[in-house]
């Protein structure tokens, strides 16, 4: 089963949307297999985002990453990376569809409510970034079966 982390930005958790958030991937049928509310230091929010340091935009999202709580998570489930970024929407959420996260939620680039890895490799790097082995959970769900 492939896995992927989903963070709801500090714009989402002062907005109050983390519960609508989890709903939407616990309905379509992921399964949550970590999370934590917690503060990004720094140093992880720009190892997180070392991709991006050339960008002029970069110390600014150093600065938002870290003003705030964020809810980390890693979910579980056939094809999730893709999936979860469709659910999520485009970038900017002026062009995000209604129906996804970002669409719903958002409205300006800058504070786009949710971060999903956009690939295999980038979901295993920030998978080890923001949990520890120990605190990922593996279990079976029944209804998985209904799913599946
Ligand atoms: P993604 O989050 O949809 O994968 P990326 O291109 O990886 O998008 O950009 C990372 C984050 O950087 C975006 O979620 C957004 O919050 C922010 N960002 C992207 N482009 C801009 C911009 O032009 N100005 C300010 N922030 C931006």
């Amino acid at each position: 089963m492939e896995r992927t982390f989903l963070m709801v930005k500090p714009d989402g958790v002062q907005r109050g949307v983390i519960g609508d958030i989890v709903a939407r991937f616990e309905r379509k049928g992921f399964q949550l297999v970590g999370a934590k509310l917690m503060q990004v230091s720094r140093e992880l929010a720009e190892q997180h985002y070392a991709e991006h340091k050339e960008r002029p935009f970069f110390g600014e999202l150093v600065e938002f990453i870290t003003s705030g709580p964020v809810f980390a998570m890693v979910w579980e489930g056939e094809n999730v990376i893709a999936t979860a970024r469709q659910m999520m929407g485009k970038t900017n959420p002026q062009e995000a569809l209604p129906g996804t996260i970002r669409g719903d939620f958002g409205l300006t680039v800058g504070k786009n409510i949710i971060h999903g890895s956009d690939s295999k490799e980038s979901a295993a790097r920030e998978i080890q970034l923001f949990f520890k082995e120990e605190e990922l959970v593996s279990y079976n769900k029944l209804i998985n079966e209904w799913v599946y």
